[in-house]
């Protein structure tokens, strides 16, 4: 059903506008955008082919909705996922529902419950709205063990959170006592 040529084009993008945008030798902006037409040039010099087509094709149709195009259609940029330093979505804060989920692996248990959930190389802990999604994030590395996070208490007790525009409820960490583990 997906079509293989824009999972490729998709996990390019992703490749460089959450992680290295320096294979095409760009940088992000500020709030991680880069220029359209500037990346396709860019892309294509660095043996990259990469079309306007694909590219808008790629944010229509994308399963998780991962890139969103600027209002006036010239810029486009990751809407969370980043491992990119100094990159602000300048998303608003925002209260979150009582309960999130983390899909995770078991061999990661023991080190959350000692540390609570640390955002690793990227610059947001990623939570789900679901159990659903959570359950697919997890299976991304094995079998899934989903964790509930006391959401609705951490923000109570000052935690900010932040919503991607594609849905995904970011945060800086989750201290253990927040999570309850199957
Ligand atoms: C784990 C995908 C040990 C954490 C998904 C996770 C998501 C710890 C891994 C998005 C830990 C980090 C993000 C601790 C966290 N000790 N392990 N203290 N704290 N971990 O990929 O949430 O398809 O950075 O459980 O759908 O898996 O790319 O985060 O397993 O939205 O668009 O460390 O990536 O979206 O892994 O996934 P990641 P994630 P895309």
């Amino acid at each position: 059903k997906t079509d293989p040529k824009l999972v490729s084009t998709s996990k390019f993008l992703s490749l460089v506008l959450r992680h290295q945008p320096e294979v095409v030798g760009m940088s992000l902006d500020d709030e991680g955008w880069l220029d359209i037409d500037e990346l396709i040039a860019n892309s294509n010099k660095h043996g990259k082919p990469l079309t306007i087509e694909a590219l808008h094709e790629v944010v229509a149709t994308n399963d998780k909705k991962r890139f969103a195009l600027s209002e006036d259609g010239l810029r486009i940029r990751a809407s969370q996922g980043h491992s990119v330093s100094g990159v602000d979505l300048k998303l608003d804060e925002k209260t979150p529902p009582d309960s999130l989920y983390h899909g995770t692996i078991a061999p990661f248990i023991h080190s959350i419950q000692a540390h609570g959930l640390q955002k690793r190389s990227r610059n947001h802990v990623h939570l789900s709205a679901d159990q659903t999604t959570a359950i697919k994030v997890g299976a991304r590395r094995g079998k899934p063990v989903i964790l509930c996070v006391a959401a609705g208490v951490m923000h109570q007790d000052g935690h900010l959170f932040y919503l991607s525009a594609n849905g995904v409820w970011l945060v800086d960490a989750v201290p253990t006592g927040y999570l309850s583990f199957p």
